[in-house]
């Protein structure tokens, strides 16, 4: 009955165990699920872009040959998230197609550009440093395909962070200007880093039941707290500032305290009026239609081999 499947499930959760695409799930604990998971995907899936505007300009073959295979890393990304989520009932075509017609979002923070050869570096390390802070908790996530996908994940998005940071050190060891050249990146990307874990808490419509169900496990703010204390250290080990007044550890809190992002800006960039919102979906939407040809070869192909066993 409707009543014990309910039930299990409530059971399921509560013992902290996976929900599987076979089991029974509430119609909104789906819909949410392919709402983060989707997000999630075309956040990979765009995300190529910012970088992929360096690979022909990286200053050597070995750090172009990393950020390529960075880039391609993201790409896979993409596709073990948009796999997760057809488990749920929908399909990649229908979840790219919200994407370009801008009725699913995607990361704020593939919506700034990337001006200078060191934010390719502090794309690696606060970038993907965020993103492994927020991701770490989602490898025990209650949705089992999920969950698997952000272990593979995790594990490739640490060493990119690490890629970026020793690409850093490398710069921060050079000359004035390249020291310069970094400062500069880290002054404009910090801001936007800490907004990618979301709005604050008492903004969060979805935080409480995504924990009730254990999709997520921390608040916005727990994360984005301990994003800062993991990155403080790193900053003075690269001798870098980071831009804000209010950053000071405080001792009784065992905790840095550090100001408010500014929420109009994160507000503007979620809803399309970023830097880069517009050539981002326009850059996506020519790469889908210019790949139509590929998809329509693969269904022929396809429907050849059914046809011939
Ligand atoms: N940008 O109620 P909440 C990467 C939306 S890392 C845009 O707090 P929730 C790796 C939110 O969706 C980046 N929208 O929502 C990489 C909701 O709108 P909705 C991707 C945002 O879900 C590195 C509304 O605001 N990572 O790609 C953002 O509980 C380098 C209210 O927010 C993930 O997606 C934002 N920053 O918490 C790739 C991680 N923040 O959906 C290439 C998985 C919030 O109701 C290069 N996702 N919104 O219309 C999550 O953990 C969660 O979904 C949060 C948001 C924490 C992002």
């Amino acid at each position: 009955s409707p009543a014990e499947l309910e039930e299990r499930f409530d059971a399921t959760i509560a013992a902290d165990q996976r929900i599987e695409p076979r089991d029974w799930m509430p119609e909104a604990y789906r819909r949410s699920l392919i709402r983060q998971i989707a997000q999630h995907a075309h956040s990979e899936i765009i995300g190529m872009q910012p970088e992929g505007n360096w690979l022909l300009r990286a200053p050597s073959l070995r750090r172009r040959a990393i950020l390529l295979a960075k880039v391609q890393d993201e790409a896979g990304h993409g596709m073990y998230l948009y796999a997760a989520a057809e488990t749920l009932g929908v399909d990649r075509e229908e979840l790219t197609e919200k994407l370009i017609d801008s009725k699913q979002k995607y990361s704020s923070i593939f919506n700034y550009p990337t001006l200078s050869w060191a934010d390719i570096g502090v794309i690696g390390w606060l970038v993907d440093g965020a993103a492994i802070a927020n991701q770490v908790p989602l490898c025990r996530c209650s949705y089992g395909p999920y969950a698997r996908a952000m272990i593979r994940i995790c594990k490739e998005e640490s060493f990119h962070q690490r890629q970026g940071y020793e690409s850093l050190l490398a710069l921060t060891a050079g000359t004035e200007a390249q020291k310069r050249m970094v400062q500069e990146s880290v002054d404009r990307w910090w801001w936007p880093s800490l907004m990618m874990f979301g709005p604050a808490d008492g903004d969060s419509p979805n935080t409480h039941q995504s924990m009730a169900w254990g999709i997520k496990r921390h608040t916005n703010d727990e994360l984005r707290q301990r994003f800062v204390d993991m990155t403080v250290p790193q900053a003075a080990v690269l001798g870098v500032t980071l831009p804000d007044p209010d950053l000071r550890w405080n001792d009784e809190r065992q905790a840095h305290d550090f100001g408010e992002p500014d929420w109009s800006e994160f507000t503007a960039v979620v809803s399309g009026a970023g830097p880069a919102n517009r050539q981002r979906l326009d850059h996506r939407r020519r790469a889908h239609e210019n790949g139509a040809w590929v998809r329509e070869a693969a269904q022929a192909y396809a429907e050849k081999q059914g046809a011939r066993a």
